[in-house]
């Protein structure tokens, strides 16, 4: 069942950029679009392993963990789009949005302030004693912002449930990993560092990501303090939809596979038929199809509530 819940959320993710790049080369997508292409494994396995209870606080490059929480494409669509009934009513064009229903944050532009966001939803957490998890990602270029220090220090010495997934993905813009630090093992980091027990995974392989992650969640449920991963990734497009990303070596490329056909090969094992994977296949690419057509049909914002939500109401 979870193996068919990741492939679902990961190709829901693949499909839905797949369509926002085309609708970007379009000039239908105000700013640009930033894909988590070939990182897909990463967000759905961790979304899943949460419970419904818990929060995450996703990045531009985890689409598939708004779909584990619930979210639909026709809801990503309607964003990009800036519909009018959108999460965002059409302020944003981008994946700068949350659910608050479905215990998904927005996402905050600023590199690695979620993650004092999250050490605070989660310090609420221990301080209610309700026996939930708050989870969100940074990269390997934000983990040397300072806003993730204080917050990876504050999280280790309150020992709150928070879970910090770390995507190392080689490139934070065109700039290699090993040129914004000197010491590139991020795990090494975390658990040197800030004391922040971290394992260290292969980001294309669904499963081992999602028993990394769910072991996680429950070890901080538990109360042992936050936990943390770092999944080795490859960012598999340019920084955003400008870049070409020319500058990443084709043996790079080479190492890491794509994840969704390697979840696929795993099926087949399991003895999924060809036809059964093509069905499943089918089945994302409608909902998608469907998600499209909705938000294309859906009503854009109204001039007139432009500052609603900006402006406190005047006190009479
Ligand atoms: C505080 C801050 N500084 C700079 C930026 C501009 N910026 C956006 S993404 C990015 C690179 C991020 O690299 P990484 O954290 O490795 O994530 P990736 O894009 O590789 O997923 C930068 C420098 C920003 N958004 N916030």
């Amino acid at each position: 069942m979870t193996r068919l819940a990741l492939h679902r959320c990961m190709l829901l993710q693949r499909l839905v950029e797949e369509r926002i790049v085309a609708l970007y080369r379009q000039g239908r997508i105000a700013g640009s679009v930033y894909t988590g292409y070939m990182q897909e494994a990463v967000a759905a396995a961790t979304g899943l392993a949460l419970a419904p209870g818990d929060v995450v606080a996703p990045l531009n490059r985890e689409q598939a963990c708004h779909y584990a929480r619930g979210v639909t494409p026709a809801d990503v669509f309607r964003n990009f789009l800036g519909k009018g009934d959108g999460p965002t009513r059409g302020r944003d064009g981008n994946m700068h949005f949350g659910v608050p229903a479905r215990g998904v944050f927005p996402l905050v532009s600023m590199l690695g302030d979620l993650v004092p966001v999250t050490v605070g939803a989660a310090l609420a957490f221990k301080r209610r004693g309700e026996p939930r998890v708050a989870l969100t990602y940074f990269g390997d270029g934000a983990s040397s912002v300072g806003d993730v220090h204080e917050g990876l220090n504050l999280a280790a010495v309150w020992r709150v449930p928070a879970v910090f997934v770390v995507q190392s993905n080689q490139y934070a813009y065109s700039t290699p990993t090993e040129r914004q630090m000197a010491n590139t093992n991020l795990s090494e980091r975390l658990t040197g560092g800030w004391s922040i027990p971290c394992v260290r995974v292969d980001g294309t392989d669904a499963l081992a990501v999602y028993e990394v992650a769910r072991d996680a969640v429950e070890r901080a449920r538990a109360g042992e303090g936050p936990q943390a991963l770092e999944a080795v990734t490859l960012r598999g497009h340019g920084h955003a939809g400008h870049d070409a990303a020319a500058y990443v070596a084709n043996e790079l490329r080479l190492r890491f596979g794509d994840p969704i056909e390697r979840l696929e090969a795993r099926l087949r094992l399991d003895g999924l038929e060809e036809g059964e994977l093509a069905a499943l296949r089918d089945d994302a690419a409608a909902e998608v199809a469907a998600g499209l057509a909705d938000a294309e049909a859906a009503p854009d914002p109204n001039p007139a509530t432009l500052e609603d939500g900006v402006y406190a109401t005047p006190l009479p």
